[in-house]
């Protein structure tokens, strides 16, 4: 009888232990996803929802040369032309007519250096408006932010 009691106390014993000592799940790591900002946009203008909008350089054109933003989003041109470019604020060459002073010569919405081809600049429009811009080494290509 006493070894009938002990192997029955065995066996739970060996059910507790294994049931503790069962291989867990690994444990999953949370995935980071990084909300995609959709465009609504194309390449003729229309508006570009986000807070971020890409603007090429080539064939000496700001494509979309005209685009329609929100008030704080960050616009990027890229320079995709193997001479340099420099998008500015207009009026070339005082480039003051976006309302904020400072920048390296007229406003804060100035490349202030050559993009090379592949380089990028970057300004967020915290100003409403329609703002024309080019580039200050070849003044008659131009472009225009329109930011609501
Ligand atoms: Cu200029």
């Amino acid at each position: 009888m006493r070894k009938i009691i002990l192997f029955i106390l065995l066996i739970f014993f060996v059910l507790v232990i294994s049931g503790c000592s069962s291989p867990k799940e690994p444990e999953t790591q949370e995935q980071v996803v990084e909300p995609v900002v959709e465009k609504k946009g194309d390449e003729k203008g229309a508006s570009i929802g986000g807070d971020n909008a890409q603007i090429t350089i080539k064939n000496g054109k700001f494509v979309p040369a005209e685009i329609r933003v929100k008030l704080g989003t960050t616009v990027t041109w890229t320079n995709e032309d193997t001479v340099p470019r420099w998008p500015a604020s207009a009026v070339h060459p005082s480039h003051a007519a976006y309302p904020e002073s400072g920048g390296c010569i007229g406003s804060t919405f100035d490349a202030c250096k050559k993009l090379l081809l592949g380089e990028k600049y970057s300004f967020i429009f915290n100003q409403k408006g329609t703002w024309e811009y080019h580039d200050h080494l070849a003044a008659s290509i131009k472009g225009k932010i329109i930011v609501d």
